[in-house]
């Protein structure tokens, strides 16, 4: 029987497991990225392993989340990161060089390769054909100090592709019908992967928008073959000697199919407040749109602002329509201000931000009350925008680029004919924002700078046989890592103060979650299905478990969220039946003996209610181990010790 293109990467990485579906495997991590947001934690944890260098092939260090500087916290974040690239041998891409995933894609991402990055987005890097996953802080660190990454050996699902897409419509509408089909939980321990003639028709930057939202349907990657399109994007970001072939056997055998005929698709939106409300245009063509923001890693190449720049070209934005522009990269910006294509946005009024994350997760730009926001980005979670009333949709740059003009939404196709671009045989390439690692005896001298605002981790101590407590919180289907720990201008400078960020802690659900654990001592979550999608931050678990979250039982996880529970010592329970879910209020006194975790099976007792009700895990031996220790890096200790 023929592989996958998933199965051979991963076949050449494994270290333990079989290629079995659903059973435990670790695999050998080639490449590691952070972001500044995540990777402050993530190297305070690396510090406490205790490596004196990173031992992957390559990883890297981006700044491009806490770029807006309102005090002295994200400047100094910024330097202490800094500081350990130099100290433990990574590449360090400087604040303003742009978004991780878009400059990983252009300059270092590797066919074949596996890369872990501590972003959910990191799948972006499948666009060239290398399996990228994204994961916790705590364990992009453990694998830079070499130690495997666990998951379960996901399914494949094909995503067959043919046809060639017809004018104004372009790769985000791609990912956004394969969100319509299969919606925000429909992938789950499953990889998508792109085959087909329609493949032929999309370049490495549409297919890294499409593998970078594939993460918004719960998938743990997606990845697209190494072909003679990959080559032409390696050799022109003079990368050509790292191309190699690689697609999957001719007889491979996928678990699921899904078959997209390009020629059929249109534009498409998806509503508030999920990646997974999808219509057409067409449908709600017409609503008054406040504010038009294009970028994030879903849409800020240079082909996607070399599109916009065209549409916009000699006209101006609606007088009641606010638009922005953060491009992608240092590399995009040159290319726009060589070509002369970004003096259209500007003569168009756009308001040119910096090439960073910026208001894709809230960090300044928030629109105003109620407003509608017409987004390229991949999320429109409630209130990530920074406004809790505002209503924000997801649409591809060709959408955004109509709708800023006529002030309302609308159908791209009916602005005539589109522009036609030229993309460079060449790009210019220019690394000199990208400091690269410094050599062992250099580096042993780097001393660490840590500004005030960098607090010690908590402590992490081995879980008891039985844990006690109330239900703090009972809550519904698809709860965000946005709902748990929301992210923005005020709370991201507090990624490396834990004491003080858990005091946002399911703010926007219930404000007083956090004195309300404190009093209670911890206690216990309960939820629905794909508890924790999206974001891969892991201060979704510290700062609970901070306030003493003992465990969550829910009817299901989202792959990352389950995984940094159990890295911080979290219990992840689910329930045996789903129905059991209204058997429990809040407020209610839980009973959880964990002997019987090994079995499988676990017995909750609901002192209030005088009912016990079985629960079940996906937890392998070594997971089992992890929480009893106290959470991961007790655990490697433990190890190492
Ligand atoms: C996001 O898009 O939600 C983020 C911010 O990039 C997160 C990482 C974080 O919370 O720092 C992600 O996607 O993992
Ligand atoms: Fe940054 Fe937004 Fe991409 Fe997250 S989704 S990495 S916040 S641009």
């Amino acid at each position: 029987m023929g592989k996958t293109l998933t199965e051979k990467i991963i076949e050449q990485h494994l270290i333990e497991g079989k290629l079995e579906k659903g059973t435990d495997i670790a695999i050998k991590i080639d490449q590691t990225l952070t972001q500044d947001a995540t990777g402050t934690m993530a190297y305070l944890q690396f510090e406490a392993i205790g490596i004196d260098r990173v031992r992957t092939e390559l990883s890297v260090s981006y700044v491009d989340h806490n770029t807006l500087q309102t005090d002295f916290k994200n400047p100094d974040d910024h330097r202490y990161l800094q500081s350990i690239a130099a100290k433990y041998g990574l590449y360090f891409s400087r604040p303003g060089n742009g978004i991780c995933h878009q400059v990983h894609l252009e300059r270092f991402a590797r066919p074949g390769k596996a890369l872990l990055g501590s972003d959910s987005h990191t799948p972006t890097g499948g666009g060239v054909g290398s399996i990228a996953i994204g994961a916790g802080g705590l364990d992009v660190a453990a694998a830079m100090a070499g130690e495997a990454f666990r998951l379960k050996m996901p399914k494949v699902v094909n995503v067959y592709l043919t046809g060639k897409l017809p004018d104004y419509v372009s790769a985000k509408d791609i990912i956004l019908e394969v969100l319509r089909r299969i919606g925000v939980k429909g992938a789950v321990n499953k990889v998508l992967e792109y085959t087909g003639p329609g493949i032929k028709t999309l370049t490495v930057p549409e297919r890294g928008t499409i593998t970078n939202m594939g993460t918004e349907t719960g998938a743990t990657t997606s990845i697209f073959p190494s072909d003679d399109i990959t080559k032409e994007f390696l050799e022109a970001q003079e990368r050509g000697d790292q191309w190699v072939s690689l697609v999957p056997d001719n007889d491979a055998e996928y678990d699921e199919r899904i078959e997209i005929n390009l020629d059929d698709l249109e534009p498409l939106i998806a509503e508030p407040h999920s990646p997974g409300n999808v219509k057409s245009v067409k449908e709600i063509e017409g609503l008054v749109v406040d504010q038009v923001c294009i970028g994030s890693c879903t849409n800020s190449s240079l082909r996607d602002l070399k599109v916009v720049a065209n549409i916009m070209k000699g006209k101006t934005i609606s007088e009641n329509t606010v638009l922005t522009v953060s491009p992608g990269s240092r590399q995009v910006v040159d290319h726009m201000i060589k070509s002369g294509e970004m003096a259209y946005l500007v003569e168009s009024g756009a308001r040119i931000l910096e090439n960073a994350c910026g208001p894709c997760i809230g960090m300044g730009l928030a629109p105003k009350t109620d407003a509608v926001t017409l987004r390229t980005f991949n999320r429109n979670f409630l209130g990530r925008s920074g406004t809790r009333s505002a209503q924000a949709y997801l649409v591809s740059p060709e959408t955004a680029a109509a709708s800023v003009l006529a002030g309302k939404l609308t159908d791209p196709r009916s602005i005539g004919k589109p522009p036609k671009i030229d993309m460079p045989k060449k790009f210019i390439v220019n690394d000199n924002m990208i400091i690269p690692p410094l050599p062992p005896e250099r580096a042993k001298d780097v001393i660490i700078v840590r500004g005030p605002n960098i607090k010690p981790l908590p402590e992490l101590n081995p879980l008891p046989e039985k844990l006690e407590g109330e239900v703090l919180l009972k809550v519904e289907d698809d709860i965000t890592t946005d709902h748990i720990m929301p992210a923005g201008a005020k709370i991201l400078p507090l990624r490396s103060n834990i004491p003080e960020i858990s005091k946002f802690v399911f703010i926007d659900v219930d404000e007083s979650f956090h004195d309300r654990s404190l009093e209670r001592n911890g206690g216990f979550i309960v939820g629905g299905e794909n508890y924790g999608q999206g974001s891969s931050r892991e201060h979704a678990a510290i700062a609970p478990k901070y306030l003493g979250l003992k465990a969550v039982i829910v009817k299901s996880f989202a792959r990352i969220h389950l995984a940094n529970l159990v890295n911080f010592g979290i219990v992840p329970l689910t329930f045996a039946n789903k129905d059991d879910y209204n058997r429990i209020e809040q407020g209610d006194n839980f009973e959880i003996d964990l002997t019987t975790l090994q079995t499988g099976k676990v017995i909750l007792k609901n002192l209030s209610k005088n009912i016990d009700i079985p629960l079940t895990h996906s937890l392998s031996e070594t997971e089992i181990e992890v929480l009893k220790a106290g959470g991961k890096l007790p655990h490697i200790k433990q190890k190492h010790a």
